[in-house]
């Protein structure tokens, strides 16, 4: 469907990073082709030859240039967090948090802070599908007022591993193996769980990546996590701890595990669209900042470590602020510019924000800079439009590939008396950046804290924490990804793990397997130093601090608003068109999309005769890139819809999925055609979420509200849809 351009609320877009991304910003309109030197270029088409049938001469300055530059035009892609999706917004607090922190745009409510986020997925490459089962990367780049501050987060709480010291063993697991490069974008296969079934401390995050939180309906529809704790520091210098979370408004949702493998074929850009359509139509996503802030003073209260990564604290135990808004609100104008060379780090912090000491922090504070100096080549990619603060930049550093900044003056170090002393140190009370002081007085040692060592509680709260079918979810996606699993003996380790977490969750799995649940080994981390205690490296078996979570849910979000979601509408010639723009009408009133689908492009003709604009034929359209379905009556369109076994696929697969179904009561006739037909004529069978009735108005506020609900998940009961 065309787009439709929606120019952005200007007073909302007209930030200081828009305003300083535009000295940079290059148009065509209207201009002459150019060489990279200025020279105008008279024709583009030919190269330069001796003769019209001779050799290509050497000195066209032109060609070469041109096909040097294009030579030359990709860079490494990221180590991890490969394909990704970006967009421009804004931050406003509306409540201050001075009680905590200095930190300006975490103070002051007036302010609207530009920010820059990107999306990404992990383990594939750059052009691999935006639907894999995988981590959702949701990295954000405040550009305050007192320099640029990075939240570099996850849509999950918790991490794989505690120390950074295995992350490129963790990511060598999941990446493609190296003998073949297979299988891309996948943790299914025998390396990823050989890894963690010798490492017990990823138990928590594998259920998370086991659940549908791994296989989001929208970015926008995803939650995003700080996942470390962080010190937030106020003007006296005392310290708070801090764990960041975004919460969407349009709330948690998510796809099917089958819908997700057909997407990644029939659109393997979904969420990177979705994405980019919404900002378009103005329907800008949405999240709330919260925190959850701890006193210095009840740092060791808790059952768990504050700075284990593999921790969350429950919601129950320290309540989510929400404190300020952040809106998406502008597509990048160059993917490559701003998506791809947008740096983020860790360590871009500003006054009144500080790190703790989680090993698994402390080593991205290295990993982040490192990374970017051979991503982006050189040590100046600070000075990438994208990268660069909205505030000024001076120091003594100079140089380095890729110079833009033009450093006047005889002196480039410090203390200087030829350059006045310039530029001076900026001192504490003018916003100097000063560390947190925390007292340390230990030994050098290559140790995990004793307080690391529980590593399945937390993984049990999630699993107690799911509603059936989630918990159903999981069983399956542990079964589909194990079972993906050549090697037998890593098949029994993981149940091994598994019955530690819930043994019934690991009978499921074993029973899909084919095998008995062993009986648990001790659940050591396999990656022991060699003259270590194993003690230290066993983990402890310990009560979850609660009994369930329904934070950790995603039964209980957001289920009040059908806004960006899509509606398929099928229709053919001779559909009522009374009854089709009534429900259209009534669905792009709650703010959804929605498009026409017929078994031919151009228009078909309503009932009345009226030319009515097809969107998608049934040819380009698939149920699952919809979130529902409504079938018009009309004698003709239903007699076409009836006997096509596109349109009879789309139902089907829609209903296997789990969608709102709306039917026309003189539509019956199609969906009778459809696997669940049969339980339309027992109206006690019909199921939830599948409406017909003639009365339009009912059936437009009856659909819209089984829209909102999401799914219709109790339907997977009937395995059976043969979609
Ligand atoms: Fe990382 C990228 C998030 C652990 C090393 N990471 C990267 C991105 C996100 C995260 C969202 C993509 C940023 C972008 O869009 O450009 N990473 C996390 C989270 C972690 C985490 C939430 C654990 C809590 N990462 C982690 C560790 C290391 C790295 C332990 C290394 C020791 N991450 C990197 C990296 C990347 C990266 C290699 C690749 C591209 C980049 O940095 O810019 O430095």
């Amino acid at each position: 469907m065309p787009i439709k351009k929606k120019s952005p609320d200007t007073s909302k877009v007209e930030n200081t990073k828009t305003q300083d991304l535009a000295r940079d910003i290059e148009s065509s309109q209207n201009e002459n082709l150019n060489t990279n030197q200025g020279v105008k270029i008279n024709d583009d088409q030919n190269s330069l030859k001796a003769g019209n049938r001779g050799g290509t001469l050497m000195e066209d300055f032109i060609l070469r240039e041109k096909i040097t530059h294009f030579d030359h035009e990709r860079i490494p892609e990221r180590v991890v967090h490969a394909r990704g999706a970006g967009a421009h917004g804004t931050f406003q607090l509306y409540k201050s948090l001075a009680k905590y922190t200095k930190a300006n745009f975490l103070t002051d409510t007036s302010m609207e802070t530009p920010v820059f986020v990107r999306f990404s997925t992990v383990a594939g490459s750059r052009g691999s599908t935006d639907l894999a089962r995988d981590v959702r990367g949701f990295a954000v780049k405040f550009y305050t007022q007192e320099g640029n501050f990075d939240l570099v987060g996850n849509n999950m709480p918790v991490f794989f591993i505690q120390d950074a010291i295995k992350f490129p063993d963790l990511i060598h697991a999941v990446k493609p193996e190296p003998h073949n490069e297979i299988p891309q974008a996948a943790s299914a296969h025998d390396t990823f769980w050989d890894f963690i079934s010798l490492m017990p401390e990823s138990a928590h995050m594998i259920m998370w990546v086991m659940s549908d939180r791994a296989i989001p309906r929208s970015l926008r529809m995803m939650e995003g996590f700080g996942v470390h704790t962080f010190r937030l520091i106020n003007k006296k210098g005392e310290s708070h701890f801090v764990k960041f979370h975004w919460k969407p408004l349009l709330g948690v949702h998510s796809v099917a595990w089958d819908e997700a493998q057909n997407i990644s074929g029939k659109d393997p850009d979904f969420h990177r669209r979705d994405l980019w359509e919404a900002i378009e139509n103005g329907a800008f996503p949405e999240w709330e900042l919260g925190v959850q802030i701890i006193p210095e003073a009840d740092e060791h209260k808790y059952p768990f470590d504050l700075l284990d990564p593999t921790k969350l604290i429950p919601e129950e135990m320290v309540p989510v602020q929400r404190v300020g808004k952040l809106t998406l609100n502008r597509n990048p104008d160059n993917f490559f510019a701003e998506t791809e060379q947008v740096a983020f780090h860790i360590g871009n912090v500003v006054p009144g924000i500080d790190f703790t000491n989680d090993p698994l922090l402390q080593g991205r504070l290295f990993s982040y800079t490192d990374t970017q100096l051979i991503r982006l080549g050189g040590p100046n990619f600070h000075e990438i439009p994208i990268n660069r603060p909205v505030v000024p930049v001076h120091n003594n550093q100079r140089d380095g590939f890729m110079r833009q900044q033009i450093n006047s003056g005889r002196t480039s170090y410090h203390p200087n008396s030829l350059g006045g002393g310039c530029p001076f140190q900026a001192g504490m009370m003018k916003g100097g950046f000063t560390s947190y002081a925390e007292k340390i007085d230990a030994s050098k040692v290559r140790e995990r804290s004793e307080s690391f060592r529980d590593h399945f509680s937390q993984a049990t709260l999630f699993y107690n924490s799911q509603s059936q079918p989630e918990k159903n979810h999981i069983v399956n996606a542990l079964s589909f990804e194990l079972g993906k699993v050549q090697t037998v003996a890593i098949r029994q380790r993981m149940l091994g793990i598994l019955s530690l977490i819930d043994k019934d969750l690991a009978g499921q799995v074993g029973f899909k397997l084919g095998l008995a649940v062993p009986k648990p080994e001790r659940p050591i981390n396999k990656s022991i130093p060699a003259d270590a205690p194993v003690e230290q490296y066993e983990s402890k078996i310990v009560k979850p601090p609660l009994d369930k979570s329904a934070a950790l849910s995603m039964a209980g979000t957001v289920k009040d608003t059908i806004k960006t979601r899509t509606i398929a509408v099928l229709a053919a010639d001779g559909v009522n068109d009374v009854t089709l723009y009534t429900m259209k009408k009534a669905l792009l009133n709650e703010g959804a999309m929605v498009h026409i689908i017929a078994p031919h492009l151009g228009n078909i003709t309503g009932a009345t005769k009226e030319q009515i604009p097809v969107d998608q034929s049934l040819l380009t359209a698939a149920s699952v890139l919809y979130d529902a379905v409504y079938v018009p009556g009309g004698k003709g369109s239903v007699a076409s819809l009836q006997n096509d076994a596109d349109a009879i696929h789309f139902l089907n697969e829609a209903y296997k999925h789990c969608k709102a179904i709306a039917a026309d009561a003189d539509a019956g006739a199609v969906l009778e055609k459809t696997y669940f037909g049969k339980n339309l004529a027992d109206k006690k069978a019909m199921t939830d979420g599948v409406l017909m009735m003639s009365d339009i108005k009912k059936l437009s506020r009856e659909f819209i509200s089984a829209i909102a609900s999401h799914r219709f998940w109790e339907r997977e009961a009937e395995r059976k849809v043969p979609a």
